[in-house]
């Protein structure tokens, strides 16, 4: 409780920001999009990762508010960097259960996203599997307007949860991003890579992009690559960056 009270006032205070983790194309080498992560500092300066609030703003509700102060700030963003010589910059926000199973989830993206500016299609929606799992037509309607009105759709932490090749099929979906779990022993664990072949197969197979997160190393990467893996994201990158170094960030290598 003391949490959600601090987290109500941390809104209104602007001690929430946001910190940005580059997306790099694999085989163009280029800066492709970034996801936006919240981060929230106290007055006294201690830092709250999300991993420590984010549940209980779930369960309070809050998350509803904080998440379109999130996509709000992440458009806004994006927007600003479209106006620079570096050009479009694919910008992609995490989604909460909670927030995507408000009745008025969608509506208030698209507001959003009018609001702000931003293209449709260089804004990207992260929605964990959980979310896709929980099949009904209440999420296909969702996704259906999503799609309709140009956003791109990604599924988080992939590989975790049980979703079927049928099942994805009937979904408007762009992108799989493979959790990372399975990127950490990619070049040592021969079941680890199989899985990551299996998903780059599967979602090639949707004409889905698919992404490897956690990519933490240049082994890690060559790996990806052989696989045909498209784009990835990790420390070997950038961790997540402040806004104003997004513009200087170089692809390693
Ligand atoms: O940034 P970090 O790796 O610490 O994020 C930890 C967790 O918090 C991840 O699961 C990430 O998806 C989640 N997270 C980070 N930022 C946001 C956000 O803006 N909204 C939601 N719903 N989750 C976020
Ligand atoms: O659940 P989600 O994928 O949104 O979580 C993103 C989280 O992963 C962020 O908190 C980010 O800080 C973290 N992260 C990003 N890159 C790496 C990495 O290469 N290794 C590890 N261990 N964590 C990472
Ligand atoms: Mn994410
Ligand atoms: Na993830």
């Amino acid at each position: 409780l003391e949490t959600i009270n601090e987290l109500r006032s941390a809104i209104d205070n602007d001690e929430l920001y946001l910190l940005f983790q580059p997306q790099v194309n694999l085989s163009s080498g280029r800066l492709e999009g970034v996801e936006a992560l919240i981060r929230w500092c106290k007055p006294d300066g201690t830092q709250v990762y999300p991993t420590d609030f984010i549940p209980a703003a779930e369960d309070s509700g809050l998350i509803v508010q904080i998440g379109l102060w999130v996509l709000n700030h992440a458009c806004l963003q994006q927007v600003a960097w479209k106006q620079t010589a570096t050009g479009p910059i694919r910008m992609a926000v995490n989604v909460s259960m909670r927030q995507f199973q408000e009745p008025n989830f969608v509506e208030s993206v698209i507001t959003t996203v009018q609001q702000t500016g931003i293209t449709p299609s260089d804004l990207e929606l992260e929605l964990t599997e959980s979310i896709i799992m929980s099949d009904s037509r209440v999420l296909s309607h969702k996704l259906n307007q999503l799609r309709e009105a140009g956003i791109q759709i990604a599924i988080d932490d992939f590989g975790t949860g049980y979703s079927s090749l049928s099942y994805l099929q009937s979904l408007p979906l762009d992108r799989l991003k493979i959790d990372r779990a399975f990127i950490e022993n990619i070049d040592s664990r021969a079941e680890d890579a199989s899985i990551a072949a299996m998903i780059v197969a599967m979602g090639h197979e949707l004409k889905l992009s698919v992404l490897a997160e956690g990519v933490e190393t240049p082994a890690h990467e060559a790996v990806l690559k052989k696989l045909g893996c498209d784009e990835a994201q990790g420390y070997y990158y950038a961790k997540p960056l402040p806004a104003k170094e997004i513009l200087s960030f170089k692809v390693p290598g």
